[in-house]
């Protein structure tokens, strides 16, 4: 890891990552997110690097969530994420409420942020559209209390999706411009860990945009609950063009559908595109996308089959819950009582 202090500190590296808990889990979140925090956790078990990651449900109601919903959600996500490798005797596992130092930062944060710095998010347009003036206060405000997430653990590195490049940018402005305007070195320049061949897993149904949980259609998606058949049924209806695939990566130019899906081979298979195209080029879409099908029921059904026997016991999901949540209020309470002290808040 690479030393993130922005000048003379120097900060010991942590790793900060989190999951809305606003829909199912997706092939999307596990393969630009959660596979990476399960490396990053057993590549740091030895160097003693703490490992801290949550179900961030104060980000999902930044759009409207069915309570029942949003509980069952947040379980389902903290199975997923066991089911996926995550260990709650290796990792730190809870939820952002649960925490209340999130928030408490948060608002310091929204002072230091600029309105100019929110608006340009791309999130942030995506997702209020082209109605600005109805979506909440939230939403406009997120990428001040994910900053604040990662801030609080003065976590050095993030993994995470391309999409969310922009918002661990924002996270640095953030940080600089509290370090700046108090003349401290407090909170780290934080770096985005973004690796792998499926940073930015797209729609099956629309090349050009990414996969999400929100998605109206279920097509346009593998979710992590899904079974063999709905796997199967999903990727043999994915859109695709009618030309056979490339020997090489550059016949991929122009054909993101055709991309997505070789991406996404490449990435449950752990090979590189270069040595998929290898083996695979010159087939129709009828027969690498039945491959394509069982690799993903392959790799995925395991972790399913573990989420349904995690989600059998919620109280069990809970208690790691908590446990987790207790842990990480011991690092962050104290980084938010200094920052209180920077800002001359009497405690
Ligand atoms: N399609 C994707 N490809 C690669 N990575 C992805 N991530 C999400 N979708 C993809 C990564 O998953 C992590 C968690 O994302 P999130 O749930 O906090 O928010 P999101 O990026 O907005 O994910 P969704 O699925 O699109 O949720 P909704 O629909 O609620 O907005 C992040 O690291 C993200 O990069």
């Amino acid at each position: 890891m690479t030393d993130a202090a922005p000048t003379g500190t120097q900060f010991s590296p942590r790793v900060f990552s989190g999951i809305q808990p606003s829909g199912g889990l997706t092939l999307g979140n596990y393969l630009g997110a959660i596979r990476r925090f399960v490396d990053m956790q057993n590549a740091n078990q030895d160097s003693g690097i703490e490992t801290i990651y949550c179900m961030v449900d104060q980000h999902a109601i930044t759009v409207w969530q069915n309570p029942a919903d949003l509980t069952r959600n947040t379980r389902e996500l903290a199975a997923g994420y066991i089911a996926s490798g995550l260990d709650p005797a290796k990792s730190i596992l809870f939820n952002q409420s649960q925490v209340a130092e999130h928030a408490q930062l948060g608002w310091l944060f929204n002072c230091v942020a600029r309105m100019g710095w929110m608006q340009r998010m791309t999130q942030w347009k995506d997702k209020a559209g082209k109605n600005q003036q109805n979506a909440s206060l939230g939403l406009f405000a997120y990428p001040a209390l994910m900053a604040a997430d990662i801030l609080v653990y003065h976590a050095t590195h993030v993994p995470v999706g391309e999409d969310q490049k922009q918002h661990v940018e924002l996270t640095r402005d953030i940080a600089a411009k509290f370090n700046h305007d108090f003349g401290v070195d407090f909170f780290p320049m934080t770096e985005p860990v973004i690796e792998g061949a499926a940073t930015r897993v797209m729609s099956l149904r629309d090349g050009s945009k990414k996969m999400s949980k929100s998605d109206p259609s279920d097509m346009s998606r593998i979710n992590m609950t899904d079974d063999a058949e709905a796997i199967a049924s999903k990727i043999r209806k994915a859109r695709t063009d009618p030309d056979a695939l490339p020997s090489e990566v550059d016949g991929l130019a122009e054909r993101p559908e055709a991309r997505n899906l070789v991406n996404i081979y490449a990435a449950l298979s752990d090979q590189t595109v270069d040595q998929v195209l290898a083996d695979v080029g010159g087939k129709q879409f009828s027969e690498f996308k039945p491959m394509l099908a069982d690799l993903a029921v392959a790799k995925l059904s395991p972790i399913s089959g573990e989420m349904a026997r995690l989600m059998e016991t919620p109280d069990e999901i809970d208690a790691i819950l908590r446990k987790g949540a207790d842990q990480a209020r011991e690092i962050a309470a104290p980084v938010l009582k200094k920052a209180y002290d920077i800002v001359g808040m009497i405690r």
